[in-house]
């Protein structure tokens, strides 16, 4: 962690009394981007080159407890992390950035995720969500919404959005300090909404976002055309969340999806991040679509695709797809 996020948390942090209780415990949704953020203008800070648009995912998610050890320790689903793990220092440096309001011992890190294994279901967001709900718990500072989503995107960009639950809204901001990149909920709720997860696979991708992103944005000539398409998906979904008109939204979520997809293609080397079993559920979604089912798809940096759809066709796709999980984010 360098000295720009040092910086960044002690303005955060500037005039917070500390007073540690003796466990912070806070929980994380998982969330699904229906606007992908896709591509970094400046990469100490997380700050991204467009804005973007979730829904989270009800239950699933990561849960965290801190509290005071000798040294430092992480537990992942009941399993100490090796201190060399990558995620037990991923953690680690994070947290280096809050030591000087934590004090000088150790910090014990117990976090459990609920999130199916390999369903490309980013765990970041939710676990840096959760880890900087918990450490607000933790050190009494009370942090508002908004300071916690800028404190969650440092660890992941899409963290800034799982602090909330619901409909967010990651606003890309232009401030080159990151003051105004931040997370805030829409005031809007859709009970009949539902996101299907289906796990094609559950292969290692072999390039992670972080590394892809940065790919595709020094790479890709189809970037160019990205920030613009992103903005304008990102209104018609507003839009079509507010009317409740669920074609339009389905429509922009899969354009969106496909769109970044396209970017990633056109990178060099290429990503692919489509398995053969992608597609083929990509094609099977596009068949029963022309069938007169109302059913859309969003795929995120992997192979696995998401469905949305309403809960009047939950026992269709139910039948349709048997290994399909339904998450009603409203219910
Ligand atoms: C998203 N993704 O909006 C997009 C769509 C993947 C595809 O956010 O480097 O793990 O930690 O800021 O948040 C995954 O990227 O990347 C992601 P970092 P992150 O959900």
């Amino acid at each position: 962690m360098n000295h720009i996020q040092h910086l960044f948390v002690k303005n955060i942090l500037a005039g917070r009394e500390t007073s540690l209780h003796a466990q912070g415990n806070a929980f994380a949704a998982a969330n699904i981007a229906l606007c992908k953020y896709w591509g970094k203008r400046d990469v100490a800070l997380n700050l991204p080159l467009n804005s973007s648009l979730s829904i989270s995912l009800g239950a699933l998610g990561t849960k965290t407890t801190l509290q005071c050890a000798a040294g430092d320790r992480v537990v992942l689903n009941g399993e100490e992390q090796a201190p060399s793990s990558s995620f037990a220092r991923r953690i680690c440096a994070f947290l280096d950035l809050f030591r000087p309001w934590l004090g000088e011992g150790g910090v014990e890190v117990r976090t459990e995720n609920n999130i199916p294994t390999a369903a490309g279901l980013a765990s970041s967001a939710s676990g840096f969500a959760a880890l900087v709900r918990a450490l607000d718990a933790w050190a009494g500072w009370e942090l508002d919404g908004r300071s916690l989503s800028m404190l969650a995107r440092l660890g992941s960009g899409s963290a800034a959005r799982s602090v909330f639950t619901g409909f967010v809204e990651w606003h890309a901001g232009s401030a080159v300090d990151g003051s105004d990149s931040y997370a805030e909920p829409l005031p809007l709720s859709w009970p009949a909404l539902r996101v299907g997860v289906l796990e094609l696979s559950g292969a290692r991708k072999p390039v992670g976002s972080r590394d892809g992103m940065k790919r595709t944005v020094e790479t890709s000539a189809l970037y160019a055309a990205w920030p613009q398409q992103a903005m304008d998906d990102l209104a018609v979904l507003r839009r079509a969340i507010t009317e409740q008109d669920f074609a339009a939204f389905g429509q922009a979520a899969e354009r969106n999806a496909l769109s970044m997809h396209a970017t990633m293609l056109s990178a060099w080397p290429p990503l692919i991040y489509l398995q053969p079993e992608s597609l083929a559920m990509i094609h099977a979604v596009h068949r029963l679509r022309s069938e007169g089912m109302e059913v859309y798809l969003t795929i995120d940096a992997g192979p696995n695709i998401k469905l949305l759809y309403l809960a009047e066709n939950e026992a269709e796709i139910a039948s349709t797809f048997p290994s399909v999980q339904s998450i009603a984010p409203f219910a």
